[in-house]
């Protein structure tokens, strides 16, 4: 396993479509979600998508377990989502590819996903509450959106020259 760096805006490769993994959920695939679960988990993170570390394959990661709680780590390849209700609500939301920069996003309550697990196997279920959030905000990423893309023109791009200035005052601090 290994830790991958994370994309961050504005790198262009963030706002690609991924692609469907062809062949199966293979060996290769699931070395890949471990690679992107032990990236998660440094960053600290609860979702991650394989877009997020360079790779344009349609597969996402996440853990939701409660720091109290033992892990729970989870597995889509291949997700497809289908909006479940009308009813929506806010959720601060944030992401590892736009650090530091949180603001609200609507999104449906609940949806329903359907996706092939770490074993290949195909799973249907309705997600609620933060499984909700999270997962509608990681198929985004497949699709080459990001939380900010939600926002006004002046809060993106004031979240991007943010994001910019840290990469910057970061790379002199290396230096
Ligand atoms: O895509 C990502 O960067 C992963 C996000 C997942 C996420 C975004 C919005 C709402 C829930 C989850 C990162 O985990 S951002 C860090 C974070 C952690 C807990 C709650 C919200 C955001
Ligand atoms: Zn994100």
């Amino acid at each position: 396993m290994a830790i991958r760096d994370i994309l961050t805006v504005p790198d262009p490769r963030l706002k690609e479509v991924s692609k469907p993994v062809e062949g199966g959920v293979t060996d290769e695939i699931r070395a890949l979600m471990d690679d992107m679960l032990e990236t998660m988990y440094a960053a600290p993170g609860i979702g991650l998508a394989a877009i997020q570390i360079g790779v344009p394959l349609r597969v996402i990661v996440m853990d939701l377990a409660k720091e109290d709680e033992e892990p729970a780590p989870r597995y889509f390849v291949n997700p497809e989502i289908l909006p479940l209700t009308e009813d929506t609500a806010p959720y601060e939301e944030g992401c590892l590819s736009v650090p530091e920069v949180y603001d609200e996003v609507e999104r449906p309550t609940e949806c329903r996903i359907r996706y092939l697990d770490y074993d290949g196997k195909e799973v249907e279920e309705v997600a609620t509450d933060l499984f909700a959030v999270c997962i509608q905000h990681e198929m985004d990423h497949l699709e080459g959106t990001l939380f900010i893309d939600y926002l006004s023109r002046l809060k993106r791009q004031r979240a991007v020259d943010k994001v910019k200035k840290a990469q910057r005052a970061k790379a002199r601090d290396a230096a």
